[in-house]
């Protein structure tokens, strides 16, 4: 029989980014200052290339109360919180940020850096130079491609802030749009795939369809984000792909399916992802990494960022 944790060993040929989960920890070691100018100088590069989408109002609304306090606040004020929340000091506006959704803190963000730019907020200070282990890290984002560049930065953000609950709290999010009606839905094609899971699981998802998406999963079903444990059960699952799965578009491409043992299938699926934030500007490469049972019903699926776009045409086991 399969266990999570014997599910999660399928396909162990996958090789997924592991370059992100090390940047990322040679970035926590950094000090606040260096992680804000490192963070900052980033992301003045990647606009050179690509656009970050405005988040809409609805996700905005929270974010407000704080971020018109920071408004009002002196540059030597706006600095202090900025560096409080790299810190994840124990502060009022920390343990805020700490309750928000992931998309509601990178649009928190996006606003301060509109506002950095246009003056109204502390800029880095001029000529600030990073240390040499920022720098360094600062080469291994900008020595990455795209879709890990930016899956380093939503790291670095949803670390920040002070959660004395650690995540087991009440969380905010953005509220859930309606799912897309079904004569506008548009379905996936997937090469070397036939099963009927699989095509749902993506046109379900890319029609932010939960409430149907969920029903494909066993009670006791799992999904394992990129460099994350694995989120188990219905309730789990769900809540959070009303929290950080709105308006994803997958393009799966191709895959390959077998039996297994106990009659299960499993069954791996390549292609692109694109967040609503970057929209078509970048497809990360992922992998799909399906466990069904014999009803057909998920029992597992990880969802793996690639080391590289050869990772896209991988399927021997
Ligand atoms: O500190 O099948 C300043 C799942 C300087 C679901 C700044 C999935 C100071 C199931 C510049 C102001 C979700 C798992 C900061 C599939 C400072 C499933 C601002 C996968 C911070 C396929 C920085 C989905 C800013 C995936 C504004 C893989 C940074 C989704 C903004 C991946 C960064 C989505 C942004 C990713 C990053 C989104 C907007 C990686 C967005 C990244």
């Amino acid at each position: 029989m399969f266990t999570l944790d014997k599910a999660s060993q399928i396909f162990p040929g996958t090789l997924s980014a592991d370059v992100v989960p090390a940047v990322t920890a040679r970035f926590r070691l950094l000090s606040a200052e260096d992680q804000l100018a490192l963070i900052w100088y980033a992301y003045l590069e990647m606009g050179t290339t690509i656009t970050i989408a405005a988040p809409g109002a609805a996700r905005m609304q929270f974010a407000e109360p704080v971020l018109n306090q920071i408004k009002a606040m002196n540059f030597a004020q706006q600095s202090q919180v900025m560096c409080d929340l790299a810190n994840s000091s124990d502060t009022e506006i920390c343990r805020t940020y700490s309750t928000w959704s992931v998309n509601i803190k990178l649009g928190f963000w996006y606003q301060l850096g509109q506002w950095m730019a246009a003056g109204l907020v502390a800029p880095i200070p001029e000529g600030y130079k990073l240390s040499a282990n920022a720098a360094a890290v600062l080469s291994s984002v900008k020595g990455v491609e795209q879709g890990q560049q930016i899956t380093l930065l939503r790291n670095f953000v949803v670390d920040m802030g002070y959660d004395p609950a650690k995540g087991e709290g009440q969380r905010v999010m953005e509220p859930v749009a309606a799912p897309t009606p079904e004569e506008l839905r548009k379905k996936v094609f997937i090469e070397g795939v036939i099963n009927t899971t699989v095509n749902n699981y993506m046109n379900l998802l890319n029609a932010n369809d939960f409430d149907n998406l969920i029903q494909l999963f066993l009670p006791d079903g799992a999904l394992q984000p990129p460099f994350q444990k694995p989120i188990v059960g219905t309730e789990a699952i769900l809540r959070f792909f009303r929290e950080d799965c709105q308006n994803l578009q997958l393009l799966p491409e191709r895959g390959y399916a077998e039996p297994t043992e106990g009659g299960f299938n499993q069954i791996k699926v390549t292609g692109k992802v694109q967040t609503p934030w970057f929209g078509a500007g970048i497809g990360m490469n992922v992998a799909w990494r399906f466990l069904l049972n014999p009803e057909g019903k998920i029992y597992f699926v990880a969802i793996d960022l690639l080391a590289s776009p050869a990772e896209l045409l991988k399927f021997a086991r």
